[in-house]
């Protein structure tokens, strides 16, 4: 045993000096990679900052998201005091009080009366500070003062509905909106939890099935904003998105009106073929309005989808090219979602394209 023990002993001490080295080479690798992330890391913070973003949060635009914002800078302001003072006070301690050498004990400190009464009412102050406002601003963006229109959104996998009572109409994912109004919103989902967000418009809020939630925006400047399902609600959930188009009064009038106009049977033969394979193998799951026995439900009502800026919930743009993408086969764009293929063949196709983009 003695003689293995020593004669390890020059094996042990070369098997040490070649762990200090590995050591250190591993050290400045885990360095490099460290300062590797650091740098992602910060480049991922810079773009952040970039206030270009169609969905920033911090660059609101009326009154409900305002409030939002500014009850949000208010907590932002005192977590960063907190944080300011916190870190600065550690950092102070641990070094006014370090050990300083080997044989020196720090003086040992055991509780301080007043030192625990100021941490104890210091966090009271700042909750009561946060909460006055918070409470306020919860009450205040409750009341539906001034409501000028209602509308009703139903979230659907992975589509929105928006019906305006008031007004007779029904669209899908683009929502459209007069400038200046109080818009009172009744949240309700056709079959799991959703999120209806438009960051720049308003904090999101939960859509619930068998429930009713209320929502009020107002938006002060017209624009175009993208909102989004802010609620994993499955496989498509990031493909849930809607636009909403805020417009000066006249021009969303003349949207109504555009709106309410059922569809004309068309006179084009071309055209009328387009009509007829819609009708059979469409109309189970699509409305148009106008259109006999095309009432279906499943799907987004298609009575305007000529009209709309985008299909399959924001994520092609309504195009000739894209429509007949998305007919040939939606599984492709957006797999999982709840149209099938229908396998058309591609004459089909060319009918049913110039026919649903006829419809303005
Ligand atoms: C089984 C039901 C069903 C049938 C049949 C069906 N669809 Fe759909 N359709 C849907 C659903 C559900 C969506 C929403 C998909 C999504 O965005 O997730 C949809 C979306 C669409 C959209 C995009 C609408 C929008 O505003 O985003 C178009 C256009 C469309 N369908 C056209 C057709 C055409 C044309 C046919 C017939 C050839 C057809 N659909 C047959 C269920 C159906
Ligand atoms: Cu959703």
């Amino acid at each position: 045993m003695r003689n293995l023990a020593q004669s390890s002993l020059p094996a042990r001490a070369a098997t040490g000096l070649a762990k200090g080295a590995t050591l250190s080479s591993r050290r400045s690798a885990a360095a490099s990679f460290l300062s590797l992330v650091l740098v992602g890391v910060l480049a991922l913070f810079i773009t952040s900052c970039s206030g270009k973003d169609p969905q920033d949060t911090l660059s609101s635009v009326g009154e409900v998201a305002k409030k939002q914002q500014e009850l949000f800078w208010i907590i932002f302001a005192w977590a960063a005091l907190v944080f300011v003072l916190v870190q600065g006070l550690l950092l102070f301690i641990l070094f006014r009080f370090r050990r300083r050498s080997e044989n020196e004990m720090p003086a040992q400190t055991h509780g301080n009366t007043r030192l625990e009464i100021a941490w104890t009412l210091a966090p009271v102050v700042i909750l009561v500070s946060v909460a006055i406002p918070t409470v306020a601003s919860i009450f205040d963006l409750a009341k539906e003062h001034d409501v000028s229109m209602q509308v009703k959104v139903i979230g659907h996998q992975w589509w929105w509905e928006f019906q305006y009572p008031g007004l007779g109409v029904v669209t899908a994912n683009e929502l459209h909106l007069p400038v200046g109004e109080v818009v009172a919103f009744d949240l309700q989902s056709a079959d799991v939890i959703h999120s209806f967000w438009v960051p720049k418009l308003a904090g999101k809020q939960d859509v619930v099935p068998g429930r009713s939630n209320p929502l009020t925006i107002k938006v002060d400047e017209p624009g175009t904003f993208l909102g989004q399902c802010a609620e994993l609600c499955g496989i498509q959930h990031a493909q849930m998105k809607f636009r909403v188009v805020v417009q000066e009064k006249a021009q969303f009038d003349q949207w109504v009106k555009d709106q309410r106009t059922p569809v004309q049977p068309p006179g084009d033969p071309a055209m009328v073929k387009g009509s007829l394979i819609v009708q059979q193998k469409c109309s189970a799951c699509h409305t148009i309005q106008g259109l006999a026995g095309a009432v279906g439900k499943v799907g987004p009502t298609l009575t305007h989808i000529g009209g709309r800026g985008t299909i399959a919930a924001g994520v092609l743009n309504n195009t000739p090219e894209n429509l007949a993408r998305w007919i040939r086969d939606p599984q492709e764009v957006k797999r999982g979602a709840l149209m099938p293929n229908l396998g058309l063949t591609e004459d089909e196709i060319q009918a049913v394209v110039p026919y649903l983009l006829s419809l303005k």
